[in-house]
């Protein structure tokens, strides 16, 4: 099993440069939408396309991926929402822990029925501490994976969390305030998990903004997620890579 993307994220966070990944959700991307997120990705210079959803109501995922592939460089990562979601089409898959939960199946359980498959598939595998923050409003996230939030005004609560991630010898902290949040996860949580932790931080969840995007990865992030702004808005993709590859280290917490 490589380790050639997670070497390259752990890259990225060492030398604080800052991307944008964009989150394809399977149930709501046709070809055509396809193909106008990969011709963005490809003049943008997005290294990182996020595949997955909480749900998935039909199986179009191997082909979706097989299509990028043919337009686009960037790797496909799974987000995967269930074990139905694991393919050997993708570059790698997220293995996520969901550690502000007390859900053991979503701690450890589904890993277990995962593992097998996932190692002969030969895909590499990112564990990634994965921690779903309170964005307003119960989203798909935290009612599927039937999980409270962690409270959006308790950065230490948010920062304990991620420390006892890294201790754990997760790879990666994953702070999500859901697909579709009212409001994205604050500057202030990730500021609070960067100082605690010295590991590479992907921020997602309601962004919809350039200055969003830019203010997370100020606070911390490594790599900023968008989903739902680009599915309203595609061109917006383009304007927050612009932004967020383009942020100098010493501006950053
Ligand atoms: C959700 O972090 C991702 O898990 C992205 O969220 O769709 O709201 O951008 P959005």
């Amino acid at each position: 099993m490589g380790r050639v993307i997670s070497t390259h994220i752990q890259q990225l966070h060492q030398s604080k440069s800052k991307r944008l990944a964009v989150l394809i959700d399977p149930d709501k991307s046709g070809m055509e939408y396809l193909h106008r997120i990969a011709e963005i990705v490809n003049k943008s210079g997005i290294e990182f396309i996020f595949f997955g959803g909480s749900l998935l109501t039909k199986y179009e995922l191997d082909d979706h991926i097989k299509m990028l592939r043919t337009l686009t460089d960037a790797k496909i990562i799974l987000f995967p929402g269930s074990t139905l979601q694991v393919t050997p089409e993708a570059d790698a898959l997220l293995f996520l822990s969901l550690i502000s939960g007390r859900n053991p199946e979503l701690l450890i359980g589904q890993h277990v029925i995962a593992a097998p498959l996932i190692k002969q598939f030969d895909l590499e595998t990112l564990a990634t501490g994965y921690m779903l923050v309170d964005g307003g409003r119960p989203t798909t996230a935290s009612y599927i994976s039937g999980s409270l939030p962690l409270p959006a005004d308790k950065p230490d609560i948010a920062a304990c969390t991620a420390m006892a991630g890294e201790m754990l010898g997760l790879n990666q902290i994953y702070l999500d305030a859901g697909s579709g949040a009212m409001n994205p996860v604050s500057p202030e949580i990730i500021r609070a998990v960067r100082q605690s932790i010295d590991l590479p931080i992907i921020v997602g969840g309601g962004i919809k903004s350039v200055e969003q995007a830019v203010n997370a990865a100020k606070a911390g992030a490594d790599i900023v997620v968008v989903g739902n702004a680009a599915e309203k808005d595609p061109q917006l993709l383009e304007d927050i890579a612009l932004n967020v590859h383009a942020i100098p280290s010493h501006t950053q917490a």
